[in-house]
């Protein structure tokens, strides 16, 4: 394979996103050893090499060419600014950045940071979203404890990333706005040459079938043939539910795809109209 055809991809070296990131790629069917040494590691069956970041680093090199692709949370994204192409949502790495204060403090919107010293390791996203605002405030820049800031009288106010919201609550402090959702994305470099476009087409295309088996559930069950009728209304399946008879006369096997969304609601009815030994299996893949 020719060097400039391979797809460097950037992902994190070891944090919260680099499990997912090495899964995704594995289900995506990308043969990677290696992974454990955590430096860089080329695929026998796909072309691509994988270089292990700080997240931080990874839209400066996306950026630079140094990697074609990273995959790096949304936060970090908006914090670094840089001039790439956010590929696809990957549905991992879920939180928000928010705005958080002592809980014995009221919070009335963004008029209340007004002369206010806040804590944050997102300096670039706070000082936009006070500006938007017209509010002047003090940004502190620290890179890691944020939530510490307030008690030990370093800031008034916080800005931090918060998805249980386990660790603000333990240091006294309530979530008073949310200024960012974000979850990990792929990114590109916007020079891709059109080979490793088609590669990029064709990770993508394996990306989106294992996103789409994630959010999808196989479902068998059996029922009595006089309820067929309403039971396959209830299935929309890929194009319309398979039906095969059973040993047993009066009785059909139905076999159906339902998204995870409506599933519970759908499995309820499907019992109230005469479904019996539901069997609900999971999707390796799914392509459409
Ligand atoms: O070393 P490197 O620079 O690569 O890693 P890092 O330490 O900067 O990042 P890391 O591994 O902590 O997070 C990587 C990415 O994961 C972030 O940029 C986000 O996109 C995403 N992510 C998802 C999170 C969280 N959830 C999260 N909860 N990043 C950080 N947190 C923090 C949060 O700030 C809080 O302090 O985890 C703590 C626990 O959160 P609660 O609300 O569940 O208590
Ligand atoms: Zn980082």
């Amino acid at each position: 394979m020719k060097n400039e055809n391979v797809l460097k991809i950037a992902i994190q070296k070891s944090g919260r996103l680099s499990d997912d990131s090495i899964h995704l790629l594995k289900e995506c069917g990308i043969d990677l050893r290696n992974v454990k040494d955590r430096l860089r590691t080329v695929s026998e069956n796909f072309p691509i090499e994988v270089f292990f970041l700080r997240d931080d680093d990874i839209p400066e090199y996306v950026e630079d060419g140094v990697a074609d692709l990273g995959i790096v949370g949304q936060n970090v994204l908006a914090e670094k600014n840089r001039n790439i192409e956010t590929v696809e949502a990957l549905g991992f790495g879920k939180c928000r950045l928010s705005i958080a204060l002592p809980k014995a403090v009221k919070y009335e919107g963004a008029k209340s940071l007004e002369g206010k010293r806040i804590a944050t390791s997102y300096p670039g996203i706070v000082g936009a979203y006070l500006k938007k605002n017209n509010i002047k405030a003090t940004v502190h820049e620290i890179s890691g404890s944020v939530e510490i800031a307030p008690g030990i009288g370093l800031s008034d106010v916080i800005v931090d990333l918060v998805s249980s919201g386990g660790t603000l609550f333990m240091n006294g402090l309530q979530e008073a706005e949310v200024i960012l959702d974000s979850q990990a994305v792929l990114v590109s470099n916007k020079n891709l040459t059109a080979t490793q476009k088609e590669t990029l087409d064709k990770l993508l295309f394996r990306i989106r079938a294992v996103k789409k088996a994630k959010k999808s559930k196989y479902v068998l069950m059996n029922a009595p043939n006089d309820k067929l009728q309403e039971i396959i209304s209830l299935l929309p399946g890929m194009k319309s539910p398979s039906v095969l008879p059973l040993a047993e006369s009066g009785w059909s096997s139905v076999h159906s795809v339902l998204s995870e969304d409506e599933f519970w609601d759908n499995i309820e009815k499907l019992k109230a109209a005469g479904a019996e030994g539901i069997l609900v299996v999971p999707i390796e893949k799914m392509i459409l």
